[in-house]
């Protein structure tokens, strides 16, 4: 058994190889939702949803988001409607800290549809009415996502991180605070980050069905420290099973060179330096490394080399295969261990 944390686009392309090393059926993915959001009372989870999607060979791979081919008609006259009446379509906060209806939906991250500040697909809004009728029915945030997972023939098992809201909230030197998709979307990742506060995470819980996949091998793809890893690691326990397993985490950076994303800007904004020794210093429990051929740094812990770039499936196979390496050298480490 095998189990990766994924957020962004880093994991999602490294699991596109993944079934060539591990058997899917043995594979458990633990996705990110601290930059869910609800839009006009729909939940919409982006980490979850690339795995969906790209799981059920329907996802858009040129953005790494939403679904190929879909038509926003749905979209398109909501922002029509919008402008019509001069709302326009900026990003609308809604409501306060109140539970409703037996669900917390908290202020800090739902939004009108009004405008609809983000791109949503219809096809892809289909998926988002149903993952909230099934939570209107009483499941799970986990449940909701399992029936989904089971409607897009995933071979994986695909777990949301927790089953109650976390919120990432970008705090910015102008001292505005954003949700993580009115910082990255409206307003395209522009405003110089202060810092980065998981709002809700202290009291939410890692599910018990996170708890045993951590109980498994962990591989951490080249997603971001910050937004990708950063709601999973405030949540109460789980950085404590991480000690316990042995990890794996594939750096997103060559030296201080970044991939794709806002990872840099992001880790400057939280105090830590944008580079691989940044992302080692992130992951204290991490027992190796997987780090570019041409990654000039030097760490105390296992190190695997490889290219590290993720073009495609071959690629994400070579990374997977470095992952493979750097668990068994873990493993045999822990044995010989006196
Ligand atoms: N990213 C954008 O840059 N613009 C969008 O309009 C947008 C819409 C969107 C809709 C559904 C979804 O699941 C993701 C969407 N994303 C969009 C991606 C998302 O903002 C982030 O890339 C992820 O949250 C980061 O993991
Ligand atoms: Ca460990």
């Amino acid at each position: 058994m095998v189990t990766f944390l994924a957020g962004g686009t880093g994991t999602p392309k490294l699991l596109d190889g993944a079934a060539r090393v591990w058997d899917p059926a043995e594979t458990a993915v633990v996705a990110n939702t601290g930059d869910d959001v609800e839009l006009g009372g729909h939940l919409v989870c982006p980490d979850v949803d690339t795995v969906l999607f790209a799981g059920g060979g329907v996802l858009d791979r040129e953005t790494w988001w939403g679904i190929d081919g879909d038509t926003t008609a749905t979209h398109a006259e909501l922002r029509r409607l919008a402008e019509e009446v001069g709302l326009g379509t900026s990003p609308r906060y809604l409501g306060d800290d109140a539970q409703t209806a037996g669900r917390e939906i908290a202020r800090w991250r739902r939004f009108s549809a009004v405008g609809e500040f983000m791109e949503i697909g219809d096809r892809d809004r289909a998926v988002h009415l149903t993952r909230t009728s099934l939570l209107d029915e009483g499941k799970s945030l986990t449940e909701a996502i399992r029936v989904l997972a089971d409607a897009f023939d995933l071979d994986v098992e695909l777990l949301p991180m927790s089953d109650d809201p976390v919120a990432t909230l970008v705090h910015t030197e102008g001292g505005e605070t954003l949700h993580f998709q009115e910082y990255w979307v409206a307003r395209r990742g522009e405003p110089p980050v202060a810092d980065v506060e998981f709002r809700g995470a202290a009291d939410a819980e890692p599910t018990g069905a996170v708890l045993d996949a951590l109980a498994d091998p962990v591989v951490i793809g080249p997603s971001n420290p910050v937004t990708s890893l950063g709601p999973m690691l405030a949540l109460p326990g789980f950085e404590r099973a991480l000690r316990e397993t042995p990890v794996v985490a594939v750096s997103p950076f060559v030296g201080d060179k970044v991939f794709s994303g806002p990872a840099a800007d992001l880790m400057e904004g939280v105090g830590r330096e944008p580079s691989t020794t940044g992302v080692a210093d992130s992951y204290p429990f991490a027992d190796a490394f997987v780090l570019d051929d041409a990654d000039p740094t030097g760490l105390d812990r296992h190190v695997e080399r490889t290219d590290t770039r993720i073009d495609g499936a071959d690629d994400a196979e070579r990374v997977a295969r470095a992952c493979e390496r750097a668990l068994a050298a873990v493993a045999d480490n822990s044995v010989d261990a006196p």
